[in-house]
């Protein structure tokens, strides 16, 4: 796509917006970006421009920054508008775009449009990060180096213009960016699974569905879509969708595809089955990590990794930091850092992972969640609950009232730590998994899940 002497729009100046008006400028645009943030300030975004534009070498910025939405008169000299993943498609701005014949295109599509190479993308409702990160670390470890961008924290507009012809990309996409794709064309992609999630922004099921199946809309035989066996929608989707279906399953043997036979991951072609590596052997833990697993290795085998080299990878490498994240082995007890564990629905997968008899610390900033599910998925292998923040009271009621009294109180995290430690024996595990976000005691889940990494590899 040529984008010289284009006036473009782009709304919203956060992380995407300002990477895809650096990207503009590289491709030779002139840029306006707009944002209706309250506290919008021209300045400060005109200095994180500048040191976008470092890696490109450009000196001089000619992007123009505006408070608000583009006017009336300014709508029809725009021959594009990018929408950052933030601003929604469905209101009477985006409406006045279509009447007037203006192109909307998204930040992930400008960015796919400057880019080379071959692309790996995938969605789902959870495990992208962590699929992401994965199949970007197996990408980087056999063919040397590759991109991981998107959904995960660094736009896909920062990398585009440094791709080259034979580089892999690996885009953790939402559905926020895919509503508004066009060209957008991986040639592997995944959708983990869906359920229920931003319908304050699709408003439906159906067009949240809509909006995950759109990551395959340009594919075809010749490519390849991972999908979840396990989950009623992806299942279904498998024989609708043009591309190359791969399956993955966590309760089915399947005849072709990758299965979990109790602890096994295996790979079946026709019907011939092939072990390939035991869960015990990862680091990362629960079914639901070996389901993201065996993504990650159904899309990086069929862009031709060997297996070998896949498992090598898989069996070193660690959680995302701060979704149950491995942090040390004191004493014959392992600590697990799973800060993001901001919800009781988080917290049941981190509590469900854990192979072991286990500590938990839970507790923070009041959400008005109930805890109950939490609770009663403790089912025998949590031993004691230890509590922190402003929910502890809440917590520990709800606790008790469903029959688990080895209820603890400390004071900070740090006391939480001391008290878990003394609280467990060889065998056992310590997760700090709070159910709760964490702004009542920190700054944000990093800052907790950090602090509480800190005191961990300080126990003596
Ligand atoms: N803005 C407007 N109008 C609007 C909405 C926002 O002007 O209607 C402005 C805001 O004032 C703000 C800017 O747009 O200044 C923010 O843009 P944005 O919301 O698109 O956020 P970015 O900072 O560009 O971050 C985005 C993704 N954010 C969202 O999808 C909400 C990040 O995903 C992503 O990491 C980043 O691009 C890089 O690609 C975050 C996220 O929460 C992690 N994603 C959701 C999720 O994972 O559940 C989908």
């Amino acid at each position: 796509m040529d984008y010289r002497g284009k006036k473009i729009a782009v709304i919203g100046a956060g992380k995407s917006g300002i990477a895809a008006a650096a990207l503009l400028e590289h491709e030779g645009a002139l840029p306006f970006v707009y944002d209706e943030g309250e506290n919008f300030d021209a300045d400060a975004a005109g200095e994180r421009l500048r040191k976008a534009l470092v890696p490109y070498g450009i000196k001089e910025s000619v992007t123009v920054f505006t408070g608000g939405l583009p006017s009336d008169e300014e709508i029809s000299s725009f021959e594009i508008v990018v929408f950052s993943p933030g601003v929604p498609l469905d209101t009477p701005f985006a409406e006045k775009l279509k009447a007037k014949g203006v192109k909307i295109s998204g930040e992930i599509e400008l960015a796919y449009t400057c880019a080379k190479g071959r692309l790996i993308a995938i969605t789902g409702t959870n495990g992208k990060t962590t699929t992401t990160a994965l199949t970007g670390k197996i990408c980087a470890d056999h063919f040397g180096k590759s991109f991981v961008v998107g959904n995960i924290g660094d736009p896909y507009t920062d990398a585009a213009a440094f791709t080259k012809d034979g580089d892999v990309t690996v885009a953790e996409i939402s559905s926020f960016q895919l509503e508004s794709t066009d060209l957008f064309h991986p040639q592997v992609c995944a959708i983990l699974n869906i359920t229920p999630d931003h319908l304050n922004r699709h408003h439906t099921m159906e067009n949240y569905i809509a909006c995950k199946e759109r990551i395959t809309e340009r594919q075809s035989a010749e490519d390849v879509c991972v999908l979840n066996y396990d989950d009623p929608y992806t299942k279904e989707f498998g024989s609708r969708c043009k591309s190359s279906v791969i399956f993955f399953s966590g309760t089915e043997k399947l005849k072709d595809g990758y299965f979990l036979d109790g602890d096994m991951i295996c790979r079946a072609y026709n019907g011939e089955v092939k072990s390939l590596m035991n869960v015990k052997e990862m680091k990362l833990k629960g079914k639901h990590n070996a389901e993201n697993v065996m993504a990650a290795m159904a899309m990086t085998e069929s862009i031709g990794v060997p297996m070998e080299e896949v498992i090598a990878t898989v069996r070193e490498f660690n959680a995302v930091e701060h979704r149950i994240e491995f942090v040390r082995d004191h004493k014959g007890v392992e600590y697990f850092n799973d800060s993001k564990g901001t919800n009781p629905d988080a917290a049941i997968k981190a509590v469900e992972a854990m192979d072991r008899p286990t500590v938990v610390i839970g507790g923070g900033y009041d959400k008005q969640s109930t805890y109950d599910e939490w609770i009663e998925s403790f089912d025998g292998h949590v031993k004691a609950l230890v509590l922190i923040g402003a929910t502890a009271d809440k917590i520990e009621e709800c606790a008790r009232s469903h029959g688990f009294d080895a209820v603890y109180r400390a004071e900070s995290l740090k006391e939480a730590v001391k008290i878990s430690a003394s609280l467990s024996k060889e065998g056992d595990a310590v997760l700090l998994s709070p159910a709760c976000a964490s702004w009542d005691m920190f700054k944000n889940y990093e800052e907790r899940g950090r602090q509480f990494k800190e005191y961990v590899r300080g126990l003596e």
